[in-house]
């Protein structure tokens, strides 16, 4: 089994909502989420096996998987937060450049059976989380998904991947949350049916809730970034002066991009449209609207984003529920 260092959970603190200044996040910078540990991959030794319902098989070198035609994209990278406690915010997101091949020609080499229907990927760290003993950390996705841009990353922000972002190789699964996005990729698997490992069960399901908050009895998997956004300025306790125009801007984004985005000065009453620009590849959007505050004391700014099929942000009781900055007006 792959030596794991640390052998336990770990992670980075991702960048307060006010220090996401840059447009693209720097790799220091960059939220790190490891369930059991770094593993520290020989990329001599390491090799990437496709099978499953497939009529050749594949086993890459590293070597062979780079010379394969070489695709980059930016794109948001945002982790859903824990899978313990699904529907609190973290708004541990980041906007990165990956480099590597796309998955949709590595799969078209293959061959697929024509009952494939989702790609298993399997990553090489191991232990255990929540109490649970894994022997892989095991992922799924639709197989219509992979046209979808989904590559097979070697570098992030122009350089190889460090090992906590998956070094040598990993899944990038542009507008799924970041869970799906298998580090230290060995295997990919194709399969008529979903994983059944706890990664894919047990965690990262979430419970569905009718209008009035109770659990319909279904789940559904954690794949696709609902809309979401973040206020970069002004910052949490900001001072405002009265009357004086102010620019309140930030990034919004969702699985597809956002149409719209909004922001309120006065706590959700009322409504002022904040255009985001276009969306390239898959990066956040920036928004911003002028906001001149026109009583003094304590207010909160809210933002909220809108995607085309008419989704948007809800108050309370969700992972993507509405930013709010409190600021003072004097
Ligand atoms: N093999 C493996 N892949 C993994 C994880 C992991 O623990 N093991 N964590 C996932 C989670 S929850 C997230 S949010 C992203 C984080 O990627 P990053 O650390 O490169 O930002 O990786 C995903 N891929
Ligand atoms: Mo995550």
């Amino acid at each position: 089994m792959t030596p794991l260092d640390p052998s336990s959970p770990f992670r980075r603190h991702p960048l307060q909502p006010h220090q996401l200044v840059d447009r693209v996040t720097r790799t220091e910078d960059a939220i790190v989420l490891c369930h059991l540990g770094v593993p520290r991959m020989d990329p001599d030794a390491w090799t990437l096996t496709i099978d499953g319902l497939v009529r050749q098989q594949m086993h890459l070198t590293l070597g062979e998987l780079m010379r394969r035609p070489r695709a980059t994209l930016t794109s948001v990278h945002q982790c859903c937060g824990s899978p313990l406690e699904p529907e609190q915010p973290t708004r541990r997101i980041t906007n990165v450049v990956w480099g590597g091949t796309r998955l949709s020609a590595l799969i078209a080499d293959c061959e697929p059976n024509p009952t494939a229907r989702f790609v298993w990927s399997s990553g090489a760290d191991h232990g255990v989380f929540g109490g649970v003993e894994c022997d892989a950390y095991v992922k799924d996705l639709p197989l219509d998904r992979i046209a979808a841009d989904v590559l097979i990353a070697y570098e992030m922000n122009g350089a190889p991947l460090r090992p906590e972002h998956g070094f040598p190789a990993r899944l990038v699964v542009p507008g799924y949350y970041g869970t799906n996005s298998v580090k230290w990729l060995t295997r990919l698997t194709l399969a008529d049916r979903r994983a059944n490992g706890p990664f894919t069960t047990r965690w990262y399901s979430d419970v569905l809730r009718d209008a009035s908050g109770r659990p319909t009895g279904a789940t559904s998997p954690v794949w696709s970034i609902a809309p979401e956004s973040v206020i970069v300025a002004p910052a949490a306790d900001q001072v405002l002066a009265r009357g004086e125009e102010v620019e309140v801007w930030g990034w919004a984004w969702a699985d597809g991009g956002v149409t719209a985005a909004e922001i309120s000065g006065d706590g959700g009453t009322s409504w002022t449209c904040a255009s985001p620009e276009p969306r390239v590849e898959h990066a956040w959007q920036r928004f911003a609207a002028t906001w001149r505050p026109q009583q003094r004391g304590s207010h909160e700014l809210w933002a909220r984003a809108h995607t085309t099929d008419g989704r948007c942000q809800p108050d309370t009781g969700a992972r993507n529920a509405i930013h709010r900055v409190a600021v003072v007006v004097t």
